[in-house]
């Protein structure tokens, strides 16, 4: 009789073995970057660990960054299905979600996050108001910055008044480059040379990393100091492809993710080496000194929460609680 229930279990776990086999699961994935450039390639290289480790498991199939789906349109894309995985900035899916403009305040860790019920939180909010699950968050240690033309008032900026200039943002600088006067311009990643060359725009917000990436160092003089918030580049889910993975499948992506997640140790070399870069091309800094520096981040921080709480009144509060207080 033993025997007969160990052969009847090892048919059992063969035959389960051949199903899960049987049912690589195959998604669809997007950048809200260019392909190649820095906020693409760390999720690139996910993408490769995750064909390799999940082989026979599941496969991503990258479709590619903004000419598949416009950057500000890959939130929808994934709520709607029409792509399985993102790697998007919460910035270009605040329409969906207003929380989402919150992410850069956070000052928690992603382990102490995942600790403290942040990670469980900003998920849920993910599941209702995208249909998505949050795999990852990367880049957590770069800070975002202000650049310029050369022919803006230096010391108007040192002063941080930036009356009279226009200035290219997203949702990421939009309260921040209002309360210091300027007039903002909302354009994708995509749209910042141009608009630069062109005099639409005397300068744009963008993170230390990746200027040189399409090339705006040509059109770009000087940088404001210190940088402000830290970048948000989420790897999400759609919810019903999520569901209809099997635990083994899962395990393969929450794995991969966390990974993912420890590329960030590798930003902190790359960020002293791309500001010495930006030297060497011509981007110059205006610095501040100590005490304006923290007058600065700080009216940075206290307009960026004020605006994430007008607009989400409930659960906004409880954002800054589990990732920032
Ligand atoms: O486009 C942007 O300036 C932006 O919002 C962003 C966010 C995260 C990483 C890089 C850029």
């Amino acid at each position: 009789m033993l025997s007969i229930r160990i052969g009847l279990a090892t048919v059992l776990a063969v035959g389960l073995s051949v199903a899960a086999q049987a049912q690589e699961a195959t998604l669809r994935a997007v950048t809200s970057f260019q392909e190649g450039t820095f906020f693409s390639k760390n999720f690139e290289r996910f993408i490769e660990k995750v064909n390799t480790d999940g082989k026979g498991l599941v496969k991503i199939n990258y479709v590619g960054g903004p000419r598949a789906i416009p950057p500000f349109e890959v939130g929808n894309a994934l709520r709607t299905r029409v792509a399985d995985m993102a790697n998007v900035t919460g910035a270009f899916y605040t329409n969906l979600m207003p929380e989402a403009d919150g992410f850069k305040l956070a000052t928690k860790s992603m382990t102490e996050q995942r600790r403290n019920g942040a990670w469980e939180f900003v998920d849920k909010l993910h599941n209702d108001k995208l249909n998505a699950h949050y795999l990852a968050r990367q880049h957590q240690n770069v800070p975002f910055h202000l650049y310029f033309a050369g022919k803006v008032d230096q010391a108007k900026i040192a002063a941080q008044d930036l009356a009279g200039l226009k200035i290219r943002v997203t949702p990421v600088y939009r309260d921040l480059v209002e309360a210091l006067g300027g007039t903002t311009v909302t354009t994708q990643p995509g749209e910042v040379h141009t608009a630069m060359e062109r005099g639409v725009v005397e300068g744009y917000g963008w993170p230390i990393m990746g200027i040189f990436d399409l090339g705006w160092q040509t059109v770009t003089k000087l940088r404001l100091d210190p940088g402000f918030y830290n970048v948000d580049v989420n790897v999400l889910v759609n919810l019903d492809v999520w569901k209809g993975l099997n635990a083994q499948q899962r395990k393969v992506l929450s794995d991969a993710a966390l990974w993912l997640e420890g590329l960030d140790a590798e930003n902190v070399a790359a960020m002293a080496a791309e500001r010495d870069r930006q030297g060497q091309a011509g981007v110059q800094p205006i610095a501040l000194g100590a005490e304006a520096a923290k007058r600065f981040v700080a009216r940075a921080n206290e307009v960026a929460w004020a605006s994430v709480i007008k607009r989400a009144p409930e659960t906004g509060p409880r954002l800054k609680q589990l990732i920032a207080d």
